[in-house]
């Protein structure tokens, strides 16, 4: 499972923390350092780079925090920004030593998949492709389909692999309609069915915007998800608890062979106290 540790993300608000958005506009190269360190210690295979409040400083804030980030681990980084300038000085700085970089991401809005598509090809990183066109985001499942499987098809037609390519059927929060989960869920399926070889993300807390005890939200969408075949994640990896879950899930899918990852990750003790 590709974890993708969504903590440093200047919209992110957290209480008794300092705030993210303060930290990056300071240039506190410490703290984003330690929210790097932590998540990769944690299990996160990539890190996600948000700093899209920032507005016009974007582009050289991501390209800040892409330094720094890498200066404390040596994880690959997600770039999760719809605005190609902000990626491509990101890409540019980014050292590919540290594995393929990921953007975050493409969809079929005119501008934005002819702004990013090249960067993929130049840089041959790994996409999210998000499943939103020039009408917006549609909140009918068939729809978000539509708009995922055409993203696809243009994506390999451009020669980006299938490997390379995270779909991401868009996670609606759960307060705002209670068929959104089951949509969802009917979108991973169909598209890990149509397009062998092809993996699907979501950006799994957005299920629990707006709700008490959102972890368990979180916890339970997850494993659902992955269930229905997603093999990629953007959480919280400082959830423990959410971490062995999905442990758990891969040893029970038949994803984890003999169950070591599952054995190794106890005998490091990741599951004291749970
Ligand atoms: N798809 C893709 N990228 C994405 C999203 C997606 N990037 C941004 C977002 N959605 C995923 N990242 C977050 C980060 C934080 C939160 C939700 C999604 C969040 N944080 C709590 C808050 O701000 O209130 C804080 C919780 C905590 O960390 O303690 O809700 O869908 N491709």
């Amino acid at each position: 499972m590709l974890i993708v540790g969504e903590r440093i993300n200047t919209s992110r608000k957290v209480k008794g923390e300092p705030v993210i958005e303060n930290a990056v506009a300071s240039r506190d190269a410490a703290f984003i350092q330690k929210l790097a360190k932590d998540q990769v210690d944690a299990g996160a295979t990539y890190v996600d780079l948000n700093c899209g409040t920032l507005r016009e400083d974007e582009p050289e804030s991501l390209e800040w925090l892409t330094k720094t980030v890498q200066s404390s681990v040596d994880a690959p980084l997600t770039f999760d920004s719809p605005n190609p300038v902000a990626v491509e000085r990101a890409l540019a700085a980014y050292d590919t030593g540290r594995g393929q970089p990921m953007i975050n991401s493409i969809t079929a809005e005119s501008g934005r998949y002819e702004g990013i598509l090249p960067l993929v090809q130049k840089y041959k990183t790994k996409v999210i492709a998000l499943a939103m066109d020039d009408s917006g985001i549609q909140s009918d499942p068939e729809k978000r389909l539509t708009v995922a499987r055409d993203l696809v098809k243009r994506l390999t037609d451009a020669g980006v692999p299938l490997d390379d390519i995270y779909v991401d059927p868009l996670t609606f929060p759960i307060g705002t309609g209670s068929d959104v989960g089951v949509a969802m869920l009917e979108i991973i399926s169909d598209l890990m069915n149509e397009f062998p070889g092809v993996h699907t993300i979501a950006g799994i807390s957005n299920v629990s915007h707006g709700m008490p005890a959102r972890k368990i939200l979180n916890q339970a969408m997850t494993i659902l998800a992955m269930d229905r075949g997603m093999d990629a994640a953007i959480i919280d990896p400082m959830d423990r608890y959410l971490m062995a879950l999905v442990a758990a899930t891969e040893a029970i899918l038949g994803r984890d062979e003999f169950s070591m990852n599952y054995i190794t990750l106890s005998r490091e003790g990741r599951f004291e106290g749970l």
